[in-house]
């Protein structure tokens, strides 16, 4: 009776272990305990609230699928995928910062980096010890990362860093960024860029409406002289870089959804309560339309999500896959929003519910991590085997 109303039409439960069930029930009570009651305050003062940071750690929210021996959770896509529901739940800004630690930073670490790498990083990442931000995007490179102008140049005992990356969430508060810049030959590399390092800074950006509970930068450096170890060794191009999207895109799929069930919960008690014309509003066919079709597209999403989270497992799915998801879930999640808004009436637009704030973040969701425009394209070449981003 603690934990949230949580839609579950076609009885999902039914294909989730009962370890699933542990740690998606874990990370929501969490969210419910912890999240839920401060959020709207802190993004009504844009401000990220770090008293939530170990927390996140405590429950797999930092490298959930990482294995134990590097400090993750040791857990496979589908719990990865329920902890970034429960969490978007509470705030599409608190899953960011899960995301980019666990995905695009934690995973490049994992993937491309050597064992020293790793251990000098990844546990104290899981714990959230140490923070990290990932800078792809650049302020003339937004959707085609490959045209990147940041580059650096081997001076013999290190490298030197030059250039600048813009949109970069937990970049204010991050102990390390991960870097892609191009070399002399124009090849795109990972570089471990470390707070201190001379040359290096991320002033915030401010005034944004979207994601205002979470911290967003730029990442500005000026002859930043980079030790050589700082590379990341195992992977260069662009797929490295797009590999870990493919893992933070997919813990996006998931996340949506529970920012739709959020929106979907509230709106449905509210329906019910809210009496119009001597009745509840929920009465009326035209609100329970509204309500009928929210469940419907939660529900398809799920079954969506939970078989892309299968492939993922098994190591099958593929980019077009995941780009499917990421562009339909959060879709459905701000038409959800923006519906489940209008049941509340004038109260909708307030922060005594979440809905309205739901709504703001999931108009930057449908930006980051490729546009909704990026992954409907992404899905045409796949099935036409034409590319009709250039
Ligand atoms: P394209 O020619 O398609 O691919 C370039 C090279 O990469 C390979 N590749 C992949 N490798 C591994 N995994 C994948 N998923 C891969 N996809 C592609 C590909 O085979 C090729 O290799 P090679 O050896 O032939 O060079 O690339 P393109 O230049 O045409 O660009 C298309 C693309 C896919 C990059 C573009 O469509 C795209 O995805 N743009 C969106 C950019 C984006 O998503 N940026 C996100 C920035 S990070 C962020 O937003 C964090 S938000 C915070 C949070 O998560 O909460
Ligand atoms: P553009 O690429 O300029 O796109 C503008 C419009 O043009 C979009 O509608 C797009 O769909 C459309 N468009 C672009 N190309 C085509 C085409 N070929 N055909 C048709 N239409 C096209 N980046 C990071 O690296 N790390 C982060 O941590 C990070 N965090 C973010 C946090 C927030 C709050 C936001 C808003 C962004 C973040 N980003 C981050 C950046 C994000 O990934 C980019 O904003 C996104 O990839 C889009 O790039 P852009 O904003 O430059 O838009």
């Amino acid at each position: 009776p603690d934990l949230f109303q949580a839609p579950d039409y076609y009885l999902l439960d039914d294909l989730l272990t009962e370890e699933h069930k542990l740690v998606r029930d874990s990370a929501r009570a969490w969210v419910k305990r912890e999240v839920s009651p401060i959020i709207e305050d802190y993004a009504q003062r844009a401000e990220f609230p770090t008293q939530i940071i170990k927390g996140l750690g405590e429950i797999g929210g930092f490298g959930p699928y990482i294995p134990e021996e590097y400090g993750g959770a040791g857990l496979d896509q589908i719990s990865y995928g329920l902890i970034m529901q429960e969490i978007e739940r509470g705030d599409s800004g608190v899953r960011s910062t899960s995301s980019v630690q666990s995905s695009l930073v934690m995973y490049p670490i994992w993937k491309y980096g050597n064992e020293e790498q790793r251990m000098k990083y990844l546990p104290k990442l899981a714990t959230g010890e140490m923070m990290g931000c990932f800078g792809l995007t650049e302020p003339d490179h937004g959707s085609n990362p490959g045209g990147m102008t940041t580059n650096f140049k081997d001076k013999g005992d290190h490298y030197l860093l030059n250039g600048a990356k813009m949109w970069i969430s937990n970049a204010p508060f991050a102990d390390i960024a991960i870097v892609w810049a191009k070399n002399e030959e124009g090849r795109i590399h990972g570089l471990i860029v470390e707070r201190g390092m001379e040359g290096f800074t991320t002033p915030e950006t401010h005034n944004k409406w979207s994601l205002r509970a979470s911290a967003t930068g730029e990442l500005i450096f000026d002859n930043v002289k980079v030790p050589k170890e700082n590379l990341l060794p195992n992977k260069s191009g662009l797929g490295a870089p797009l590999g870990c999207l493919d893992s933070a895109r997919y813990g996006i799929a998931w996340g949506a959804i529970g920012a739709a069930m959020d929106c979907y919960d509230t709106a449905l008690r509210y329906a019910k309560e809210r009496i119009q014309f001597d009745k509840p509003i929920g009465a009326t066919q035209l609100q329970q339309k509204k309500l009928a079709e929210m469940i419907t597209e939660i529900t398809k999403a799920q079954l969506l999500t939970w078989r892309l989270g299968v492939l993922r497992n098994e190591g099958k799915a593929t980019t077009a896959q995941i780009s499917m998801a990421k562009r339909n879930n959060v879709n459905m999640a701000i038409e959800i929003a923006r519906e489940a808004r209008q049941i509340l009436g004038g109260m909708g637009i307030t922060g005594e519910y979440s809905i309205m704030r739901h709504m703001m973040n999931l108009e930057s969701v449908i930006t980051y991590e490729g546009t909704h425009d990026i992954h409907l394209l992404i899905t045409g070449a796949d099935i036409t085997g034409m590319q009709a981003f250039k």
